[in-house]
């Protein structure tokens, strides 16, 4: 069975790669898609996905893993409003699925995404990546996220789970999050999850789960999924072949102590979707996005890659964060979705995919 890799694009209006310049990458079967302008809590309607799925199919693409549908924070928190959000979500569930999606991936992470102190930092080579400094992320998650949104100001692109209507309320954010132990946010999350999954059961959507992104606790916000005992967590309290795993190799790995070929090895059945990212390491904390080559980072990209097709793995792969190159600029490209080092990722990953099919008929 050949490997589902994929490629996430931003639609029409928010990516200026197109679905034809994807074609021409060997090997893509599918498209990550997303509606991008819609809040979290609102409910995606049929005839705002229709002509995305259409757009996606009459490039010969898959439209089946969705990334990301965000939670509301109110689920995320536990307020009262959570009921009214998470059947919106199941809403959108129903409305996904009738369009053939099977995976729709989510991130559990109270106020902010993934987060970076330079989405462009130079690599030496002409090429940039982004970065985690540790040191810059101690007490003011103001400055952070003065820095990641005058991106959005500058060059009017938004980005996901960075809505500039909640950092406009930052403050609040964090005074609604300030009860929320990470116990709380572990029994909102079971919560959130019993809810959906009979839902989930009746219309075959399995919900995968991003790991964190970096995998500790930022500016007093408790992080759940961070490593193997964290993952074995989730997929026991709701123990449902429907609750799965985005294995994000690259948020994972940015722990040196993580080893992700183990968590993949041991969850592969209840991985639905895996994003493929190598990180380079330093000694004071700070990590680097590099290319997807093996040698280039601490990631481990090749024994991921190994552990995933021994177990039969039959999800999506697709590069996540690349670096810049070719002239791909602040305010020409998204910072880590750029065209060429994805597509060159795409075709390391499919080099070592072959050979390990290759190997196989061969026994
Ligand atoms: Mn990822």
């Amino acid at each position: 069975m050949s490997v589902h890799m994929g490629f996430r694009w931003y639609g029409r209006e928010q990516d200026r790669i197109t679905l034809g310049d994807i074609r021409q990458i060997p090997g893509v079967s599918t498209i990550v898609w997303a509606l991008h302008d819609k809040m979290p809590g609102e409910a995606w309607e049929p005839e705002e996905i229709a002509p995305v799925v259409g757009d996606i199919k009459s490039h010969g693409f898959l439209a089946d893993v969705v990334e990301s549908v965000n939670v509301h924070d109110d689920i995320k928190t536990g307020r009262p409003g959570r009921d009214r959000y998470i059947d919106s979500y199941i809403r959108t569930i129903r409305n996904l699925a009738s369009f053939g999606v099977r995976v729709i991936c989510y991130n559990f992470m109270p106020v902010f995404d993934w987060t970076r102190t330079d989405l462009f930092h130079p690599l030496g080579d002409g090429s940039t990546a982004m970065y985690y400094q540790k040191n810059m992320i101690l007490d003011d998650p103001k400055e952070m996220a003065d820095y990641v949104m005058s991106f959005t100001e500058r060059y009017h692109m938004t980005f996901p789970g960075w809505e500039p209507e909640r950092m406009a309320r930052l403050d609040e954010l964090f005074e609604e999050y300030r009860d929320v132990t990470r116990e709380k946010l572990w029994e909102n999350l079971r919560y959130f999850l019993e809810r959906l999954m009979p839902v989930c059961r009746e219309c075959d959507v399995r919900m995968a789960v991003h790991t964190d992104d970096p995998p500790w606790d930022i500016f007093g916000l408790p992080r759940l999924l961070v490593d193997e005992k964290s993952i074995d967590r989730l997929l026991k309290m709701v123990d449902d072949p429907h609750n799965c795993l985005t294995l994000c190799a690259g948020s994972l790995s940015a722990d040196p102590g993580n080893s992700v070929a183990e968590i993949a090895r041991r969850h592969c059945g209840r991985i639905a979707f895996a994003h493929i990212r190598n990180v380079r390491h330093f000694p004071d904390g700070d990590f680097s996005e590099v290319s997807h080559r093996d040698c280039d980072g601490d990631t481990g990209v090749l024994d991921i890659l190994r552990a995933l097709h021994d177990c039969g793995f039959e999800g999506c792969i697709r590069p996540d964060h690349g670096r810049h190159l070719w002239d791909e600029k602040p305010g020409s490209v998204r910072p880590g979705y750029g065209l060429y080092d994805r597509a060159l990722g795409i075709m390391y990953m499919l080099g070592a995919w072959d050979l390990m099919d290759k190997e196989d008929a061969g026994k």
